[in-house]
């Protein structure tokens, strides 16, 4: 057993499953954080709350706002208590990734699986795995957005339908593609509202700022079919009009039938345009916020 006193203490919170429960649930033990692990977050959402000013998408800034986290790490408890009032959420300590069943499961009964540890200081720009500063300062303010808080749900709803039918690829192409890396445009000009960027510095000017990326109108047959990546900066985002959007496009769809016709369709590399393809351009489209140079 790990305890919480000997020197592997702070990678013992990290991928801790031994304790956890059979749904993959820890108790966050907030006590075991240690100053160090607080002073660090301080850093990160500084960094990262400065950013979604100008870049984050009004929901997210709102909800940052609410969760009131800005000089220490959070207490899930304290979280709870905004997002059981305001939408119905709540979110769920856990040990790291977790089995994509249980992770939809989850979803499903609107509780949220937030990560408990916190990035090591090597790590402070780049992780490949969710950890606490992605999970909470990512994705928690979104959730107190009724159209996320929706969608989400809907989305652990049809992650079981998906792997029954071995679609699952393409159902989180949808999720990555949005909750992780999506855009929305918003008074005519680019914002962010994936969490996957948000929680990092370099992709969030990235996404918004470089004139050259290639952002595609969000269409879901579309989103299914294309590549991404996982250790790079996207090469693809996606665009909505609007938050709402992303429910109203799910909730109408018969995943049977359009996992029939993404079998038919062939698969895209990330950064491919397709002839009559429009991407977004700042011309016309949107616009794009140049950092002055
Ligand atoms: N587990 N903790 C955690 N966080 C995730 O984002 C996550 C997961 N398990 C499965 C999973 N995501 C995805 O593979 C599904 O969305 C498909
Ligand atoms: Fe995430």
């Amino acid at each position: 057993m790990k305890t919480p006193d000997t020197k592997t203490s702070q990678s013992g919170l990290r991928g801790e499953y031994e304790g956890a429960a059979s749904d993959y649930t820890v108790a966050q033990d907030w006590h075991r954080y240690t100053p160090q692990m607080h002073e660090r977050w301080r850093r990160l959402y500084a960094r990262q709350s400065g950013l979604a000013r100008s870049h984050a998408c009004a929901s997210f800034r709102e909800g940052l706002k609410l969760l009131d986290c800005a000089d220490a790490i959070p207490r899930f408890e304290d979280a709870n208590r905004i997002l059981e009032s305001r939408t119905g959420w709540r979110i769920v300590g856990v040990p790291g990734f977790i089995p994509d069943a249980v992770f939809f499961d989850h979803l499903a009964h609107r509780r949220f699986p937030v990560t408990r540890w916190l990035r090591e200081e090597h790590e402070i720009d780049y992780l490949v795995e969710p950890d606490l500063f992605h999970d909470f300062f990512g994705h928690v303010p979104m959730l107190l957005d009724p159209a996320i808080a929706d969608f989400l749900e809907l989305y652990g709803k049809a992650g079981e339908r998906a792997m029954a039918m071995g679609a699952l690829e393409m159902l989180a192409r949808i999720y990555w593609y949005t909750i992780e890396f999506g855009l929305v445009r918003e008074e005519g000009a680019l914002k962010v509202f994936g969490a996957g960027i948000i929680s990092s510095s370099g992709e969030t000017r990235f996404s918004i700022e470089d004139a050259d990326v290639l952002r595609l109108p969000f269409e879901p047959l579309r989103v299914m079919r294309t590549g991404y990546m996982i250790d790079a900066f996207q090469k693809t985002y996606f665009v909505l009009d609007s938050l709402p959007q992303l429910i109203e496009a799910l909730v109408d769809l018969d995943f049977g039938p359009l996992y029939e016709r993404w079998r038919e369709t062939p698969a895209l590399p990330a950064g491919d345009v397709l002839e009559g393809e429009k991407p977004l351009s700042d011309n016309h489209d949107i616009l794009v916020e140049r950092p002055h140079a």
